[in-house]
């Protein structure tokens, strides 16, 4: 059940100023940074992270999202989604990121849950998300300004394996103990 999950403190979190605040919101819980880098990544990183078919679920969405609004387009679903996909591309290559990989007990749950809901406009006060954004992801659509929510985190055990890999050299990642392990754990 000790899970590793990636977080990504994003181009929006890192020139607010954010990532202690984000950092200081996974330490308190418990869970373990075994790895911290800043990096700039380049679009074809940035594609290897955030896979091209993701268009197809962006397309879905904001359709959904543009009618929901009763907003009218001329475009199709695909063009929708692929520029809600270039649009995140840019986002997340336009500044450096800070890349996390923690670890605990149901890590990758316990990060989403501190991280909040994807759209900053349904997540909950006292998550991340909740408490430093309020643009919905609709708004970023329909305004070209990608995903601006702060954070990344991987959405599934498995999500976190090929993240991490991509992210991170096994020799980048690291073991110890943390001082209240025995008080979160019980080991
Ligand atoms: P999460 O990051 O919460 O798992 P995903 O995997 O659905 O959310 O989306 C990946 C990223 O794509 C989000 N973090 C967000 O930045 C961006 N995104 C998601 N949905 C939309 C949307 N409808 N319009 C614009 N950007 C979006």
């Amino acid at each position: 059940m000790i899970e590793r999950t990636l977080v990504l403190v994003k181009p929006d979190g890192v020139q607010r100023g954010l990532i202690g605040e984000v950092v200081n919101r996974f330490e308190r819980k418990g869970l373990k940074i075994i790895g911290m880098k800043m990096i700039h990544i380049n679009r074809e990183f940035a594609e290897n992270h955030y896979p091209k078919d993701m268009a197809k679920l962006f397309g879905k969405k904001t359709s959904e999202g543009l009618k929901e609004f009763g907003i009218n387009t001329t475009k199709s679903e695909k063009e929708l989604g692929e520029k809600t996909w270039e649009d995140l591309i840019n986002f997340i290559t336009e500044s450096p990121v800070v890349a996390i990989v923690l670890e605990g007990v149901h890590a990758v749950k316990n990060v989403r849950s501190i991280v909040g809901s994807t759209s900053p406009h349904e997540a909950a006060p006292g998550t991340i998300r909740g408490d430093y954004a309020h643009a919905s992801m609709i708004y970023s659509s329909v305004t070209g300004t990608g995903g601006r929510n702060i954070v990344h985190a991987s959405g599934s055990a498995e999500d976190a394996k090929r993240e991490i890999a991509l992210w991170f050299k096994t020799e980048e990642l690291h073991e110890y103990k943390r001082a209240d392990e025995f008080h979160t754990t019980g080991r």
